[in-house]
């Protein structure tokens, strides 16, 4: 066993902080790693708070943390930040720390990550991380994402449950609506109750979202006064125990996803490695060149070769 996995099975902070580092990047040992936790996995669960920056989801945290404490839930947060993997965690962090001194905090594992606009490679770095934190013991998992884009719906589909914030004070209350959230979220939330046009907003949800055919919960509250945000948690929480059947059939799904890409990547390395050092495939180029084959014969005739060359390699190599 990895001494680095040694340490995360013990729930050591740096040792967690080091994995998740190499899974964000994708270098070092970090699929060895994986490997040698992933029987540990499983037991966690995962919320995901997004919307706009600004609509109070670091404060509602802060808040959300005190009652699922209560729960018995150990926690952990990610904050996932497609600007600036540094600051993001940093706000994140100052804010839920200035609300500790009500409740003590230390047992909260606070992490951000960087998005790098690659589409797709943060599910799957996510996946991971999640599995880390897991395997360490961590059994609620918050996810908080700004914004109403692509990283979003990403994020709501490797979570269990999707929060969606918005606020009476962020711009236009139909656009931010529209923008792309009316599909993630099972529970949205119109916080900065204490502000004028709450109700408003509330109703404007309700009409838009409320009527859909999921039905999703649409709940009102303050993370700044407290106003609500038990009934939040609670909400969340009694949500996380009766959907299991729904987690699990969520989980096949993104597990088939994950797995295809898998093969796909593996796949793709090897065909072209093959590719570069194959003398039919830089004869054809000439052929191609001087009109004696055109691009699609030649690739067809390269692909069956290269499949037969792996799969009666594969063959053979399983035989002995
Ligand atoms: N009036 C009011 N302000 C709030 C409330 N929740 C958060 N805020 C404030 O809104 C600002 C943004 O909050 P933050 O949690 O950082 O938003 P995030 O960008 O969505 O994480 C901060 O100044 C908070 O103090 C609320 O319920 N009412
Ligand atoms: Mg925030």
């Amino acid at each position: 066993m990895l001494k680095i996995v040694e340490g995360i099975l013990k729930g050591d902070r740096r040792s967690l902080s080091r994995a998740i580092s190499l899974i964000d990047n994708e270098e070092g040992k970090y699929q060895e790693i994986i490997s040698q936790i992933f029987q540990n996995t499983g037991k966690a669960m995962t919320i995901g708070l997004t919307g706009p920056g600004g609509s109070g989801k670091s404060t509602l945290i802060g808040k959300l943390i005190d009652e699922f404490k209560r729960f018995g839930y150990k926690i952990a947060i990610i904050a996932v930040d497609p600007t600036s993997p540094l600051t993001g965690g940093a706000i994140l962090g100052d804010r839920v720390r200035m609300q500790s001194n009500l409740m003590d905090k230390s047992d909260v594992f606070m992490r951000s990550i960087a998005s790098r606009g690659a589409i797709g490679g943060i599910s799957r770095s996510l996946r991971n991380i999640i599995r880390i934190l897991d395997a360490a013991g961590y059994d609620l998992i918050i996810v908080e994402s700004v914004g109403a884009g692509q990283l979003e719906i990403e994020v709501s589909k490797v979570v269990n449950l999707t929060l969606v914030v918005f606020t009476p004070n962020t711009g236009d209350r139909v656009q931010a609506v529209k923008a792309g959230v009316t599909e993630i979220g099972d529970i949205y939330i119109v916080n900065k109750a204490d502000l004028e046009g709450a109700n408003t907003l509330y109703n404007t949800i309700r009409d838009f979202i409320g009527e859909t055919e999921r039905k999703p919960i649409i709940l009102k509250c303050s993370a700044k006064t407290g106003t609500g945000t038990k009934e939040v948690a609670e909400t969340i929480n009694n949500m996380l125990n009766e959907q299991l059947d729904n987690f699990k059939k969520k989980d096949h799904q993104l597990l088939e996803i994950e797995l295809k890409d898998m093969v796909l990547n593996i796949l793709k390395d090897k065909i072209l490695r093959m590719l570069k050092d194959n003398p039919t495939y830089h004869n054809f180029i000439h052929k191609i060149q001087n009109k004696k084959m055109d691009p699609f014969q030649a690739a067809e005739i390269l692909t069956s070769n290269l499949l037969n060359n792996t799969f009666s390699n594969y063959t053979e190599n399983n035989r002995n």
